[in-house]
């Protein structure tokens, strides 16, 4: 068991239509902890820096568009694999392929407007916390309840 740091994006879709309590909510009952939080809304440069890997396909200018149309919440959550857990209650990337229970298995139903971004790896995680968030802003700090969730 590793403690990780990982980047979520909760979307301008989600943003927008309410959801931005009750995804946070599933993060932290799952025992994730907030180590950094703001609202932005994310310009070209910085859309085009986060979403590289995927340049030249052909949803990326639909997806730089849809990033930045609209304000987004950028969360930096750690706790025990926090990569993998994040990964695994967002769900797949298409709504209509991820299992119920999970975010976009629940609130969505198109793969351009699923939600939430979570990071895929923890080296990947690293470079886009980077991104949005300098050192000095990641929050470390204890919690009682941390020993009742991941142990002393
Ligand atoms: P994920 O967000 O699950 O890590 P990804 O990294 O493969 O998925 O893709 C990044 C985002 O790009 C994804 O959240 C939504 C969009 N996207 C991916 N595949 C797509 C497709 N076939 N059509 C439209 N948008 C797509
Ligand atoms: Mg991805």
């Amino acid at each position: 068991m590793k403690i990780q740091q990982t980047l979520v994006l909760i979307k301008p879709d989600a943003v927008q239509r309410g959801l931005v309590g009750e995804i946070i909510s599933r993060f932290e009952r799952k025992g994730l902890k907030v180590v950094a939080l703001k609202m932005l809304h994310m310009d070209e440069a910085l859309a085009k820096r986060h979403y590289a890997i995927h340049e030249g396909k052909s949803f990326f200018a639909q997806l730089v568009a849809f990033i930045t149309s609209s304000p987004l919440v950028a969360i930096v959550f750690e706790g025990a694999e926090a990569v993998e857990v994040v990964r695994r209650l967002i769900g797949e990337t298409n709504p209509l392929q991820a299992t119920p229970g999970t975010i976009r298995g629940d609130f969505g139903l198109d793969v351009g407007h699923n939600l939430i971004h979570g990071s895929d790896s923890e080296e990947n995680a690293s470079g886009e916390i980077e991104l949005f968030f300098s050192p000095g802003k990641l929050l470390g700090y204890q919690r009682e309840v941390d020993k009742w969730i991941t142990g002393p």
